[in-house]
């Protein structure tokens, strides 16, 4: 792996410990200068999306952080060291071989037993903020699941977030999951979310889940004074952006497919983390492709949000610094 060595920053608070992240030379000489850095994840790589669509997409994400003026730095954990800021082969590891989906309590594991795996929005956020990175672009954040009560599934990228201060920039959360109940998980942790040129929280493939907002924002420099105040709660913040309108799912085909698939979940007794990837691919392989290109659209577009976000961010530092 080339240009990957194992730099610390100074500040982490992960110093010497298993898990602080190699950070590949790149992101360490961004954040070392002040310049603007996105963390992408890579479950929705591993799990989210079929090979080989995934390699592609993971390509086309790092290039449009790139020409919008941002260091791309994608997370996963490979041979038991997290990973921050991936090299070409490393992103061919990610995408090609199955790997294990990791939150943050199987960090420990995945370290300790030298494996490999994807890091989660949870995982990959709270990485993220060890070294230093504000900012982190993905498709859907994980939530609260419909039957909850009984399951107790909710997912850690809530938990996480409620103590870990990383901007999240990811189009709402899918509707496989109750969002009426995520949005009052994330309003409990103090978890800021903010509609990024809507007033309607996006429910993934379609771009209206028929819940509000609490706050709207119209520009990426909106976006940047917002979360350059939230940040000092310690809490994170959701950005939440619809999915580009001409890639949005069609409605009855969405309605279908997720009558469908909870169906078949229920039907298998699949449960724990393997619901939300078993889900997706029943979208993916009932909607004949079109599921997977809006999944694609929208990531795309939240990495290009991120990277402007991040941007005006570095410009907001800069001016506070004179
Ligand atoms: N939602 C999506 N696509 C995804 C995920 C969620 O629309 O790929 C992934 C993310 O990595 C998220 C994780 O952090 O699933 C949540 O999984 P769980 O519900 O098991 O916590
Ligand atoms: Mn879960």
């Amino acid at each position: 792996m080339p240009h990957v060595t194992a730099r610390v920053l100074p500040p982490s608070p992960l110093a010497g410990s298993p898990l602080a992240p190699v950070v590949s030379d790149e992101v360490a000489d961004a954040l070392a200068g002040g310049r603007p850095v996105v963390a992408l994840e890579s479950t929705l790589l591993a799990h989210g999306l079929p090979a080989p669509r995934n390699r592609a997409t993971a390509e086309v994400l790092e290039r449009t952080v790139r020409d919008r003026g941002a260091v791309p730095a994608t997370v996963a954990v490979l041979d038991g060291r997290p990973r921050v800021g991936l090299d070409a082969a490393a992103l061919d590891r990610v995408c090609g071989d199955d790997l294990v989906k990791l939150s943050v309590r199987d960090l420990g594991a995945a370290a300790g037993l030298g494996r490999d795996g994807a890091t989660t929005v949870a995982a990959t956020a709270w990485l993220a903020a060890a070294v230093g990175i504000a900012l982190f672009a993905t498709g859907g954040l994980g939530g609260v699941h419909r039957g909850a009560r009984d399951s107790w599934d909710v997912s850690a990228d809530l938990g996480v977030l409620a103590r870990t201060p990383v901007a999240v920039v990811c189009s709402g959360v899918k509707s496989i999951l109750d969002v009426g109940a995520t949005l009052e998980v994330l309003e409990t942790d103090s978890v800021g979310v903010v509609g990024y040129c809507t007033d309607a929280f996006p429910g993934f493939y379609r771009r209206d889940s028929g819940h509000p907002v609490p706050w709207r924002a119209d520009t990426p420099a909106q976006v940047a004074a917002v979360w350059a105040a939230h940040r000092a709660t310690g809490a994170g913040l959701v950005v939440a952006q619809p999915v580009p309108a001409a890639a949005e799912l069609d409605e009855t085909l969405h309605d279908r497919l997720l009558a469908e698939g909870l169906a078949m979940v229920a039907e298998r007794r699949i449960a724990g983390k393997d619901v939300t990837p078993a889900l997706l691919e029943h979208f993916h392989s009932g909607s004949g492709g079109a599921s997977l290109a809006t999944n694609v659209a929208l990531v795309e577009a939240n990495a290009a949000l991120a990277a402007d976000v991040a941007v005006a961010l570095a410009g907001r530092a800069g001016v506070s610094r004179r």
